[in-house]
């Protein structure tokens, strides 16, 4: 005859199996809780940083070449072959602008317009933008120092230029709409 200890210990077990069936049956019985909105009740994340926005260029730097000369080419994709343009302080800037896209200039001309330091270029290309008769040269162009032709295809225009001294002076591209993507910096240093 079992101990009344034993007795005891396996009527708990029984007890413990009833349970642990029940609950596994009664899991196994309900539906599938209800999609839980796990991405809705999870606690609000720390705000991520804003993702940087896009360059407006090739984020690239070009500097005169042996002969002093700054190269830059406009893209049908609506882009500078570089964002940023380093010259020497006090030196006369000497700029080729090349059109080096295929589309025809008056779906994708191009131009490069220089800015008096801190000047916004933003501005400056919505009002060039309805400067049709005049290339997308404003008349009212005070913030300017100097500027290209509007290039078709292939074409190209080189200017020279003085800036005042050290600084950030902002370019663009003023045909209407590619400022957006067309603008960049020469730093005079
Ligand atoms: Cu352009």
């Amino acid at each position: 005859m079992p101990s009344r200890d034993a007795t005891n210990r396996l009527s708990a077990l029984v007890f413990l199996s009833a349970l642990l069936a029940l609950g596994c049956g009664d899991k196994a019985a309900q539906p599938a809780p209800a999609a839980a909105p796990a991405a809705e009740t999870k606690p609000a994340e720390p705000a991520a940083p804003a993702p940087a926005p896009a360059p407006p260029a090739a984020d690239v730097t070009v500097q005169p070449d042996a002969a002093g000369v700054v190269h830059l080419t406009g893209s049908d994709q609506m882009r500078y072959s570089a964002s940023r343009i380093e010259v020497k302080v006090g030196q006369k800037v000497k700029l080729e602008m090349k059109n080096a896209g295929a589309l025809p200039k008056e779906a994708m001309g191009h131009d490069l317009v220089v800015l008096k330091a801190g000047s916004d270029p933003m501005a400056f290309g919505a009002k060039a933008a309805t400067a049709k008769a005049t290339d997308y040269i404003p008349a009212d162009a005070a913030e300017m120092i100097a500027h290209t032709k509007l290039l078709g295809p292939g074409e190209s225009d080189t200017i020279e230029f003085d800036l005042p001294g050290a600084g950030t002076y902002p370019f663009l591209c003023t045909f209407p709409g590619h400022v957006a993507l067309m603008k960049g910096v020469i730093v005079a240093q």
